[in-house]
């Protein structure tokens, strides 16, 4: 999360969960035409020049630099210690960023049809979309909604789980969703998780009952500002229509759905030899308990249930960090170690003294990973619960990603300090995950011989159980969120409509029956929290379109998947010109300076992942794929 991310996300949650926080595009929904008397009124008023548009600029980044830093730090100290002062001093925050930015963006259409430079426009613009939940203006509404928001994320980081008559750790928990093989006990665990959300606290408020009050504020808000709704505003921050963002997604997933199809019948194939034909039918979706993870969207830890005969890697990460002694703050700096061969500075002295790196033993605390920057310069940090596993070592180097970005672009606007777009921001630690090959992994000393060729399958495997499996979810939690703000969805079809999405695009289904009464999406911590997810759908594209840019300016000429740009000052130099523009040029302007392209494209995963595609198209050849 980012100060940005503060002052144009209307939430506290929003930004305990800030992952790179989008501030807002320029374009997107047309804005409201005002009403004659409207408009006759602004006339009466004083046509407004370009002066009065740059004094009125200036004025909002003057405000946000100085509130977004007191925000950031309110934020920070909420995330890090959850009590019931801490949530009362982010309430109290959010409300005041809300009002404000709201203010803001509705004092930002005085300036529609103006003639200005191209700059001025696209800030208007910022500050139009800024606000990630706007609440309406009428007094008290804005409290009302950073209430709920702030209720939400500590019911979700704070909800209590017991097994066997003790109290679990949700890390705890999420760790055993990966290692247990028993179905009835997956199936316990993944109920109890999802009792979380429908748990009412002694004023009778759950997150189910919650999310529903949220929706109908934050629409009512972004009506106000002149959006059809809140999800039309989400969808507004591409540089582009949100009617053409919901079918540029569409036409990504089109792209990779089929790579995604052959994964999932093969995997149901493989689960339906462990736990036999009553549990995985070889003609249904897979049950969503079974594939490693709490949520199914990623299945790396079922990897030895799935992985080529003959083709496993000789080696397991996890085990290799575990013997080599490393700690969580060994793997930070192996991270650093990376972004520093490609030519960034180390990380400041602060980012070690102030990061919160492992769990606290004595106090609650948001533990889903997010990195910060909390004064728009130097004070960059990560908070997270870091394990000593493959899992991690990847996580940290999405979320040093962050931070290096945040500080790449640290001399722009404070309006322009965010992601060329939300994917761009997710998507620059994860380029770089891509480059730990074994070959990297030997070149530091973490295995001692690099697999030959043949394990290259088994590699791909492991990759594609995280970064394919991902895909379809990445798509649908989204895709349910903009139903649920169209109106499509009501809180007694949330279930129903969720489940449907989840079947259809990832071809799982609940493992017991659901009903109505059930909120399973408020078991995935960016509901609560209001975090968008598009944007990791988009980073899992870009990922490996900055992957293939980065390794052709390399001069790579191998397999994709063989590719680590470790070392590479040049790759370094070509990236750090997108990463220092953050948003002050549409997206594509920034996608352009890295990689030469204008467009989003899907075709690096599907090249990368090719010798894959052709042993798993090999292995379902005489099986029934679908669902
Ligand atoms: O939320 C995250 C990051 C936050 S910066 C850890 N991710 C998504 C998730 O956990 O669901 C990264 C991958 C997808
Ligand atoms: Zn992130």
């Amino acid at each position: 999360m980012s100060i940005k991310s503060i002052l144009f996300s209307a939430s506290a949650a929003a930004l305990i969960a800030g992952c790179g926080e989008q501030a807002g595009d320029a374009s997107g929904e047309t804005p409201r035409q005002p009403a004659e008397g409207e408009t006759q009124m602004l006339v009466e008023e004083a046509a407004p020049t370009r002066e009065d548009a740059e004094a009125f600029i200036e004025k909002v980044e003057a405000w946000t630099r100085e509130f977004g830093e007191y925000y950031a730090r309110v934020s920070w100290v909420q995330a890090t210690y959850i009590n019931f002062d801490t949530n009362w001093l982010v309430t109290n925050a959010d409300t005041e960023f809300t009002e404000q930015g709201v203010k803001f963006a509705n004092e930002a259409k005085r300036f529609n049809g103006l003639d200005l430079p191209e700059d001025m426009t696209r800030k208007l613009e910022k500050i139009k979309l800024g606000v990630n939940l706007p609440a309406p203006e009428r007094p008290g509404a804005a409290a009302e909604l950073a209430e709920i928001n702030t209720r939400m994320g500590a019911a979700y980081e704070t909800g209590k789980i017991e097994l066997d008559g003790e109290e679990v750790p949700r890390s705890t928990l999420e760790t055993m969703m990966g290692e247990i093989r028993d179905p009835a006990r997956l199936q316990e665990i993944w109920t109890k998780w999802r009792d979380v959300p429908i748990a009412a606290d002694d004023d009778g408020n759950s997150i189910k009952s919650d999310y529903a009050k949220m929706v109908a504020l934050a629409n009512e808000g972004a009506q106000e500002l002149g959006y059809a709704d809140a999800g039309a505003m989400w969808r507004s921050r591409y540089d582009m229509t949100p009617y053409a963002f919901a079918a540029e997604m569409d036409r990504l997933w089109d792209q990779v759905k089929p790579l995604y199809d052959e994964l999932h019948c093969h995997v149901r194939a493989r689960l339906n030899e462990q736990y036999g034909d009553d549990i995985v039918p070889l003609d249904q979706p897979i049950r969503a308990d079974l594939l490693g993870n709490m949520w199914a969207q990623s299945w790396g830890n079922i990897n030895d249930l799935v992985e080529p005969e003959g083709a496993a890697p000789s080696y397991s990460l996890t085990e290799q960090l575990v013997a080599n002694d490393y700690t969580p703050v060994k793997i930070f700096e192996a991270g650093e170690n990376f972004f520093s061969s490609l030519g960034f500075d180390p990380l400041p002295e602060t980012f070690w003294e102030r990061s919160m790196l492992t769990k606290p033993a004595d106090r609650e605390v948001a533990c889903h990973a997010s990195a910060w920057d909390l004064d728009w310069a130097d004070d960059i940090r990560v908070k997270m619960c870091t394990k000593v596993n493959a899992d991690d070592f990847r996580t940290v180097h999405h979320e040093l990603g962050h931070n290096y970005y945040q500080r790449a672009y640290q001399d722009r606007s404070v309006l322009f300090q965010t992601g060329a777009n939300g994917g761009f921001h997710e998507a620059i630690g994860d380029m770089i995950t891509l480059s730990i090959t074994p070959t990297y992994l030997k070149q530091v000393g973490l295995i001692d011989e690099v697999p030959d060729a043949s394990k290259d399958v088994g590699l791909l495997m492991t990759e594609a159980l995280e970064g394919v499996a991902f895909l379809p979810f990445g798509l649908l939690m989204d895709k349910w969120r903009w139903q649920v703000f169209s109106g499509e969805l009501t809180p007694e079809t949330y279930n129903e409509g969720w489940w449907a999405l989840r079947t259809q695009y990832q071809g799982i289904r609940p493992p017991v029956e659901r009903s109505a009464a059930d909120f399973d999406p408020g078991g995935k911590y960016h509901i609560p929290a209001n975090v968008s997810y598009e944007r990791y759908f988009l980073a899992r594209v870009l990922q490996f379109q900055f992957h293939k840019a980065a390794c052709d300016l390399a001069g790579w000429e191998g397999p994709l998947h063989r590719c680590s740009v470790y070392g590479s000052k040049a790759v370094g130099a070509r990236f750090n010109a997108m990463l220092e523009m953050g948003a002050a040029e549409p997206w594509p302007e920034a996608l352009a300076a890295f990689t030469g392209a204008r467009e989003m494209d899907g075709s690096a995963i599907v090249e990368y992942f090719d010798p894959l595609m052709v042993w798993l198209k090999d292995q379902n050849a005489e099986r029934t794929c679908g669902w």
